[in-house]
């Protein structure tokens, strides 16, 4: 029998990732770490699963670094991605949207990438069974951080490695989200477009099923917390009075369901400043920042209403951002409500 060179079926994400590899040697480490974040995100599907049943889906007493009152999930979830990128030996270090400061990874101590992560988004969904996601992101470590054990100037050194946390979106390798929906859906892109992996539950595996996502140039539905809308700035107002009668509006109050519709479907996604959050709610580097990365790679555009998101620099870890980002023509009618006053 001659070993045929086409797939006899739809490649599942380990076939594809080996497959990657082949064609692209250089990103070996980078596939390895996507193969441990998808068991990560597929360890987590399972929880947000049976929370429900056992009894998982409710409150912490505890309150994280956004001063935002935990659930039990965030906490898990957290600890399961800590630990499938800590055994990776590829991450010297690690932000999360559950941990007030970035962390060095003991086990890979100046290692080549730094992982940013939000575990669980949209975690206060869960009691409803509404989806809930993961968010990541991958950068390298571009400041020097070996340190020797006995460097006397260890603090300083590790000071300095802090700092590879703090990267524009546009110096992301690879960005992806896990939606824990109706079906976990695991999307990425290592900078060559955007592919799709839906977990199929009979196997367990993660198969192809959105090859190459590309967002139309503009889409039917637009997605805001309409609820904010007396708190916006005039601008935004304008932009969404000019859309009634034109576009749907779809929200589901999660991010990753609202960005995952719009990749799809088309649109815009938006959560904007107001009087209440002057850098709006988002997160810039582990939420805001991954999910533009994936739009532009889709073919969209994203903006803080400005300028891209792409190219904000944070300065602080848990930076917030306002957000507009999807098809491409739809967030530039957004940016021209900005322009008068650019
Ligand atoms: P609001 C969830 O808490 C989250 O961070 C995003 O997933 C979601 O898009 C947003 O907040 C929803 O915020 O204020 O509309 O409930």
């Amino acid at each position: 029998l001659r070993a045929t060179a086409e797939p006899m079926t739809t490649p599942t994400l380990t076939r594809w990732l080996l497959d990657h590899t082949r064609q692209n040697p250089s990103q070996e480490d980078l596939e390895a770490l996507l193969s441990s974040i998808a068991m990560g995100c597929k360890t987590i599907s399972g929880i947000v699963q049976r929370a429900g049943v056992d009894g998982l889906d409710g409150a912490a007493d505890t309150i994280n670094v956004q001063d935002e009152q935990q659930k039990q999930l965030d906490i898990i979830a957290n600890e399961v991605l800590k630990d499938a990128l800590r055994y990776t030996g590829k991450v010297g270090l690690a932000a999360s949207e559950e941990e007030a400061d970035p962390m060095l990874v003991e086990e890979a101590f100046g290692s080549k990438y730094v992982a940013v992560f939000d575990p669980l988004d949209g975690s206060s969904n869960v009691q409803a069974a509404v989806a809930t996601g993961t968010i990541f992101g991958i950068f390298k470590q571009n400041v020097e951080c070996l340190v020797d054990d006995d460097d006397e100037n260890m603090d300083d050194d590790q000071t300095r490695c802090l700092l590879n946390a703090l990267q524009p979106g546009r110096s992301l390798v690879a960005a992806g989200y896990c939606m824990y929906s109706s079906s976990t859906v695991l999307v990425f892109s290592l900078g060559d477009g955007v592919h799709g992996f839906t977990l199929d539950p009979r196997s367990q595996e993660f198969v192809l099923s959105h090859d190459d996502v590309r967002i139309p140039e503009r889409g039917p539905y637009y997605s805001f917390n309409e609820g904010n809308a007396k708190e916006w700035d005039a601008h935004v107002r304008g932009y969404l009075d000019s859309l009634q009668g034109v576009k749907g509006s779809r929200y589901v109050g999660s991010m990753v369901a609202d960005v995952h519709r719009t990749l799809l479907y088309g649109g815009i996604y938006g959560y904007p400043a107001d009087t209440k959050n002057k850098n709006g709610k988002l997160r810039l580097l582990y939420e805001a920042a991954p999910m533009s990365f994936l739009v532009e790679q889709a073919g969209g555009r994203c903006s803080d209403g400005r300028r891209p998101i792409m190219d904000v620099v944070p300065s602080s870890v848990h930076q917030r951002v306002p957000v507009f980002l999807g098809s491409s023509e739809d967030v530039r009618d957004l940016e021209a409500f900005y322009s008068d006053d650019l």
